[in-house]
């Protein structure tokens, strides 16, 4: 099965959610799975240290072949002040401090791929008509802005596999 995931990583930042680095090392040990790409969006950490996170779990993978792309920093609509604030400010608490102190920490030498989230799940998808799946781990800006760069781009998914769900901030948390 051929996948795409669009992921909004925490991995290696303290307070923030650990399920999408654990979704991604699911999916790079899975040999059912293929995992054509990595898209970021901004959630559950700003979209730069989410590409870090993809990045760093590939690489404690021993995975080099698989790009991760950079993708939405925003929402489309939403002002993400309140729950970027709200978010960012769990790395502040006293027991993510204190849990996370002195731990090793090694900057991963990969690095992202150029061409921008959006624009690699168009490009992939359109190149694989009907054989990709996207599955969707974080908030939907980049399959939202995949769809309005090609209209068609759903049609052309083998399936789009959504965890999402209520929240008390609609753009994250339960992603
Ligand atoms: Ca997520």
């Amino acid at each position: 099965m051929r996948i795409i995931l669009d992921t909004d990583p925490g991995n290696g930042v303290p307070g923030a959610d650990i399920d999408d680095a654990l979704a991604l090392a699911l999916a790079l040990r899975s040999p059912e799975i293929e995992l054509e790409a990595i898209t970021v969006v901004a959630g559950n950490v700003p979209v730069d240290r989410g590409v870090q996170s993809a990045l760093e779990t590939l690489e404690a993978a021993d995975v080099t072949d698989v790009p991760v792309h950079r993708g939405a920093e925003r929402p489309l609509v939403e002002d993400p002040a309140a729950w970027r604030a709200e978010l960012d400010g769990r790395r502040a608490e006293r027991t993510a401090q204190r849990l996370w102190q002195n731990l090793p920490f090694q900057p991963t030498r990969l690095t992202s791929h150029p061409t921008p989230a959006a624009q690699a799940l168009v490009q992939r998808v359109n190149e694989r008509p009907g054989e990709i799946t996207v599955v969707a781990i974080g908030p939907l800006t980049n399959i939202a802005t995949a769809m309005a760069l090609d209209p068609g781009w759903a049609g052309k998914l083998a399936r789009l596999v959504v965890m999402g769900g209520p929240s008390t901030c609609p753009m994250c948390c339960t992603s």
